[in-house]
């Protein structure tokens, strides 16, 4: 059975990580994970405080090593949505880095970059749980995809065939480590294939240029930032015209911004789709020229169909990506599920000419996707409807050049309206900052239909 993380058993002279303030070799990341590995044995489930910090990603590698679930917890999660999050999930401790505020009450272990110890020979079976990551839905609380070894092995796999994604690439991206992007394709995707990972910190022209990436991966938000940059600084745009591969995903990137990139650095960037639940699907490969607007192929192993007998219809998956189901929530699990056991995506998409997938839009409109991350509309009315000066809520995004779409709350306010950043401050500290609303707007009743339901598609975009 191949390992994991083989390069940690077989150590190449190498960097392994690099971040801002800190880089560890293979031989150096072996010694201080299996050391942290050694006091996580014999717990079932640990709590990461996910940081975008390298002992983020030591942490990963030693619950992988010492065959314990981790469940990444984003460090700015407001009190609801943490409280919600370590009682569904139950973690026996917190891994930290040393001095990080780290959440609940939970016995802490730090993250000690400079322990030695020697990595176990044997590990876990594919099946056993690797990961715990919460994903939003269009209503409720979030809720946690339980991923096992085998999947994130299997497409690590197929994304190293895809974009022929070698020990050779040195990777570079600012992702945060809480959302299988930044960690599952960002940390481990590097270390399963012995390469580089370069954390920037941020996507910002001129650290991205000195870093000599062969691979870059970002949401759209940061090229589109990036973009901007890159247009005003012709040398770092030659020097990130050097990389072998651009690559996006978690939303769409827009056709302007495709065009942007190609004509800055010569480069055709690389589109993705996937979701928490399944890994990523379908990639654009790298022996390929992109058609822009699409997402490319299914990976080898992976099954994509399009449902009904139209030319667009509901995407639906199976293959060996894919989640084990959601923590403590079997009625979820099989809600999420075909009558023949494919995994609906809740995406509408359509074949092109030339074999690859093309999103069109979305089954929910209450799941709003705001710079990458998913959000869902109910979640922030409940944390809007909290506030003792709102009496009804409806939230809903709408298009934005830079987010994708941008949260947007409507309050039927409790006599006299309360301050909008008081409004947005209040979502921000009971869930995420990035689940706040950006605008907020008052009025005197929302738009209902003969039910008393609220009819979203009458509030106004502009
Ligand atoms: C702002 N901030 C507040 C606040 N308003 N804090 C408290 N209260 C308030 N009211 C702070 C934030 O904490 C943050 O601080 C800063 O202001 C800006 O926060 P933001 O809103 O997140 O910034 P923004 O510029 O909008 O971020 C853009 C972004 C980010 C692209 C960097 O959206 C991002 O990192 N996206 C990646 C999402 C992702 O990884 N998705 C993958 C999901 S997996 P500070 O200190 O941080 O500056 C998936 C599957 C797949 O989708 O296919 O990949
Ligand atoms: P998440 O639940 O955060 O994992 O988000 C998954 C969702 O992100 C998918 O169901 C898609 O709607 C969206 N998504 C991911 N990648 C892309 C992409 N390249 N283009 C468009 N949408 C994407």
């Amino acid at each position: 059975m191949t390992p994991l993380l083989p390069a940690l058993l077989d150590p190449p002279d190498r960097v392994a990580l690099r971040f801002p303030d800190r880089e560890l070799t293979y031989s150096e990341l072996a010694s201080a994970a299996a050391a942290l590995a050694v006091q996580l044995a014999g717990r079932t489930r640990v709590a990461l405080h996910a940081t975008p910090t390298i002992h983020t990603a030591v942490g990963i590698v030693a619950a992988l090593l010492a065959g314990v679930t981790a469940v990444p917890l984003n460090p700015k999660l407001g009190e609801r949505e943490l409280a919600h999050v370590l009682s569904d999930s139950a973690p026996e401790l917190v891994l930290a880095a040393p001095g990080a505020p780290a959440p609940g009450d939970l016995p802490r272990v730090d993250v000690d970059l400079d322990a030695t110890g020697t990595v176990p020979g044997d590990e876990p079976p594919p099946t056993a749980p690797a990961l715990v990551v919460y994903t939003s839905g269009t209503t409720g609380p979030p809720k946690g995809a339980v991923l096992s070894r085998g999947a994130v092995a299997a497409n690590l796999d197929a994304l190293a065939e895809a974009w022929e994604w070698t020990a050779d690439d040195l990777l570079a991206h600012a992702l945060p480590l809480f959302h299988v992007h930044g960690l599952v394709l960002g940390v481990l995707g590097p270390l399963r294939r012995g390469g580089t990972l370069h954390h920037l910190g941020a996507l910002e022209a001129g650290t991205l240029a000195a870093s000599g990436a062969t691979l870059v991966f970002g949401v759209p938000t940061q090229y589109h930032r990036l973009a901007d940059q890159l247009e005003a600084d012709p040398e770092a745009a030659a020097a990130v015209g050097r990389s072998r591969l651009l690559v996006s995903g978690s939303a769409a990137l827009t056709a302007v911004d495709h065009a942007r990139l190609q004509k800055a650095t010569g480069l055709a960037v690389r589109e993705r789709y996937g979701m928490t639940e399944t890994l990523i699907l379908t990639a654009a490969r790298a022996s390929d020229e992109p058609e822009t607007g699409t997402v490319g192929k299914p990976l080898t192993g992976t099954e994509v169909r399009i449902a009904g007998d139209g030319d667009m219809g509901a995407v639906e998956v199976r293959g060996p990506s894919l989640f084990d189901g959601y923590l403590n929530r079997p009625d979820a699990t099989a809600a999420a599920r075909t009558a023949d056991g494919w995994f609906a995506t809740g995406d509408i998409g359509r074949w092109t000419a030339s074999g690859a997938l093309a999103l069109v839009g979305r089954s929910a409109t209450d799941l709003i996707k705001s710079g990458g991350y998913k959000i869902g509309a109910g979640e922030i009315e409940n944390a809007l409807l909290e506030h003792a000066g709102v009496a009804e809520a409806a939230v809903i995004g709408v298009p934005d050049e830079d987010l994708g779409e941008r949260i947007v709350a409507f309050v039927v306010p409790v006599g006299e309206a309360p301050g909008e950043r008081e409004l947005i401050d209040h979502v921000a500290a009971l869930l995420a900052p990035h689940k706040r609303p950006r605008q907020v707007r008052f009025a005197d009743a929302l738009p209902r239909n003969d039910m008393g339901k609220v009819v979203k598609a009458r509030l106004p975009r502009e």
